[in-house]
C-alpha cells in the first residue's frame, strides 16, 4: 500500500506493478497530483526547468510531452500528472478522498494494518508512505483568526474555483517560496495590498517565458545523457559546469561579472554553482549575498523598502533559493506596502484585519497565508504510525527525524519513505529523487522475494550513524545558520535538526547503491516466520 497519489505515490505504483505485486495508493485529494493538486495560487508554478523537472522513466514520455515555458505552471503541471496516470494505466489503483489516520505493523502477521479516516482497514505486506515533504499546510496560531469577517486563505489549500481579489484590500503574510510567487500577481489584481514580511528571502529573477524550439529539440536529443549527467551533480540537476574555484579566488570585478552572468541567466542552482564554496565558506557566501542585496537597493525605489527587502540575516542559499518574476519591482507599485513584523509582531487578527503588537492596526478584506508547511514531518507524523511491538514514529521522532538513508526507521519494518527526512530529496530535482527513492524501494521488495525473505528494516546502529552523518555533513555548511523549515524553525516546538542530507545526490546515490550492492549493508533481512520462531 502507498500513501500519496502525487508524483511520488504515482511512480511507485507503476515501478511496483512490474514486479507483480498487487498495489494501491491512497490519496486524501479529491484528484491525484499531490503538491500540484494543492498549490492554486495566484502564480503558482516550479523553480526547476520543465525539461529537467519530470519524469524520466520513459524514454518516449518525455520525447512526447512539451512544456509551453521555462518553467511549468501548476495547471501545466497537473496536466502532465494526469496524462502520465492516464498513459501508464494509473489511475485505477489510486484511491482518492482517504485520509489515513493510522498503520499499525502486526509483527506477527508481517503485516501492515492501515486504517482511513472513515473507519477503512488495509493489510498490507509493504506500505511505502510517499506522503510528501510539504504537504501539510500551517497556519500559524493567531489570535482571533475565527473572527475575521473577510475571508481567508493558505496557499497549499488553495479553493479550486480561484479567487478573485479584484478591488480588495489584501494581505499577505509570508515572504518565501509561495509568498514571492502570488505577491506580483495579487498586486495587480487588490486595491492594495499590504505584505507581512518576518524574514526578507533572497529571490533571482527566474528569467521565465515561452519554450525556445531549438532548445528543446536539442535537449530532447541528449535526453538520457543529461538524465544520466544530472545524477552525477548535487542537485541533481543537469546542465551547469561544475565551479573549479572559491569565490575568493577571483577578484571583485571577475566575480561580480559572473554573478551577473548568472542573474541576467536566472535560475538558482546556476546562481548557487558560481563557485565552489558558496554554501560552505561565510566569507564566500557574503559576496554573492551582497551582489543580490545591492541588485535589490537598485530595484526597490524606497530605500527603506529596499533595505526591509535585503536579507541580511542568513547567508543566500541557506533558506530556499527563491525564484521571482519582477517580485521587487512589485514594492515600486503604489498600491503595495510592505510591512516588518519581526520588530512589530502580528499581535492578533481582528474583525476587519489585524493588529500588530505596536497597536497599528491594517484594515483586510482578505488575507492570505503563505506562511509554509510543517515540513519534512509533518505528514507522517499526522499518522499514528505504530508496530505491535510497542514502537512509536512520533516517539521515536521526538527529538528529531531518525532514518537510514531516510529511506527507512528502525523498528518500523517494511516501511519505506519517499525522500523523507535524511536524504536529499527537497534539496534536488525532487522527480529525480522520487525516481531513485522508487526504484530503490522497488530493487529491495525484489531481492527479498527473490531470496524467499519478507521483511526489512535498518540496524538501530545503522540508522544513528547515518543521522549523525547527516548532521556532520550539515555543520560543515552554511545551511544551520539560517532558521529555515529544513532545520524545523518555522514550527513552534518542533526540534531544531537539520533534516535534509545536503552531502548532493551524487554521492547519496552512490552510497545507495553500494548499500544494495553489499546485501543492503545496514539493513536486517529476514522471513518472518524465522523471526516468529
Ligand atoms: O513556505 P516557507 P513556502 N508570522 O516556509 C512566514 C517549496 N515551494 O510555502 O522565514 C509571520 O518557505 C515565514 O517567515 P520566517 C519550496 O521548497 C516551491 O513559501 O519563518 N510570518 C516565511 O516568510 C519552499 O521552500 C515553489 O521568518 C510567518 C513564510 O511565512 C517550500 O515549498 C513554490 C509566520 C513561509 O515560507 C515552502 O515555501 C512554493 C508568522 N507567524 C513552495 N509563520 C516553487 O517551486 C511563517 N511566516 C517555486
Amino acid at each position: 500500500m502507498i500513501v500519496g497519489g502525487g508524483l511520488a505515490g504515482l511512480y511507485a505504483i507503476h515501478r511496483l506493478r512490474k514486479l507483480g505485486l498487487k498495489v494501491r495508493a491512497y490519496e486524501a485529494g479529491s484528484g491525484i497530483g499531490g503538491t500540484w493538486f494543492w498549490n492554486r495560487y495566484p502564480g503558482a508554478r516550479c523553480d526547476v526547468e520543465s525539461l529537467e523537472y519530470s519524469y524520466s522513466f520513459d524514454e518516449q514520455l518525455q520525447q512526447d510531452w512539451k512544456w509551453p515555458e521555462r518553467y511549468g505552471t501548476q495547471p501545466e503541471i497537473l496536466k502532465y500528472i494526469n496524462h502520465v496516470a492516464d498513459r501508464f494505466d494509473l489511475r485505477r489503483d489510486v484511491q482518492l478522498d482517504t485520509r489515513i489516520k493510522s498503520a499499525v505493523f502486526e509483527s506477527k502477521a508481517n503485516e501492515w494494518v492501515v486504517k482511513t479516516e472513515s473507519g477503512e482497514e488495509i493489510r498490507a505486506r509493504y506500505c511505502v508512505m510517499a506522503a510528501g515533504n510539504l504537504s501539510t499546510p500551517r497556519v500559524p496560531d493567531f489570535k482571533g483568526l475565527q473572527d475575521f469577517k473577510g475571508k481567508w486563505y493558505h496557499s497549499g489549500l488553495w479553493p479550486h474555483e480561484g479567487v478573485d481579489f479584484g478591488g480588495l484590500k489584501v494581505g499577505v503574510i509570508g515572504t518565501g517560496s509561495s509568498g514571492v510567487q502570488m505577491i506580483p500577481i495579487i498586486a495587480q489584481q487588490a486595491s492594495h495590498l499590504t505584505v507581512f514580511q518576518r524574514t526578507a528571502n533572497f529571490s533571482l529573477p527566474a528569467r521565465n517565458g515561452p519554450m525556445e524550439a531549438e532548445r528543446e529539440r536539442q535537449h530532447k536529443a541528449e535526453y538520457a545523457a543529461r538524465r544520466a549527467a544530472a545524477a552525477e551533480t548535487p542537485f541533481a540537476i543537469g546542465g551547469y559546469p561544475r565551479p573549479t574555484q572559491s569565490a575568493l579566488e577571483a577578484a571583485q570585478a571577475e566575480r561580480d561579472a559572473a554573478y551577473e552572468s548568472k542573474w541576467q541567466e536566472g535560475g538558482s542552482i546556476s546562481y548557487l554553482y558560481a563557485y565552489t564554496d558558496l554554501l560552505v565558506n561565510k566569507a564566500s557566501n557574503d559576496t554573492a549575498s551582497e551582489f543580490v542585496r545591492n541588485k535589490i537597493r537598485g530595484m526597490v525605489k524606497d530605500q527603506r523598502t529596499a533595505e526591509l527587502l535585503a536579507p541580511k540575516d542568513h547567508p543566500i542559499g541557506t533558506k530556499r533559493l527563491c525564484l521571482d518574476t519582477h517580485y521587487y519591482e512589485t514594492y515600486n507599485r503604489p498600491n503595495v506596502s510592505l510591512v516588518d513584523v519581526r520588530f512589530d509582531a502580528i499581535q492578533e487578527i481582528t474583525e476587519t484585519g489585524l493588529r500588530l503588537a505596536s497597536g497599528a492596526e491594517h484594515e483586510l478584506d482578505a488575507l492570505v497565508f503563505a506562511t509554509g508547511f510543517d515540513a519534512m514531518t509533518g505528514a507522517l507524523r499526522e499518522i499514528d504510525v505504530r508496530t505491535t511491538d510497542g514502537a512509536a514514529l512520533r516517539e521515536h521522532w521526538e527529538g528529531g527525524p531518525l532514518t537510514y538513508l531516510g529511506l527507512m526507521v528502525s523498528s518500523f519494518p517494511n516501511m519505506f519513505v519517499v525522500t523523507g527526512p535524511g536524504s536529499p530529496g527537497v534539496k534536488t530535482q525532487m522527480i529525480a529523487s522520487i525516481e531513485q527513492h522508487v526504484n530503490w524501494i522497488a530493487d529491495a521488495i525484489e531481492h527479498l522475494g527473490k531470496h524467499q525473505l519478507d521483511r526489512i528494516e535498518p540496524t538501530p546502529r545503522a540508522e544513528s550513524e547515518w543521522v549523525h552523518h547527516v548532521n556532520q555533513v550539515a555543520d560543515s555548511t552554511l545551511y544551520p545558520l539560517a532558521n529555515s523549515w529544513y532545520m524545523g524553525a518555522n514550527i513552534p516546538g518542533k526540534p531544531r535538526v537539520f533534516m535534509p542530507y545536503v552531502g548532493g545526490f551524487d554521492r547519496y546515490k552512490k552510497r545507495c547503491d553500494e548499500v544494495a550492492a553489499e546485501g543492503y549493508e545496514g539493513f536486517t533481512l529476514s522471513r518472518h516466520e524465522t523471526v516468529a520462531a
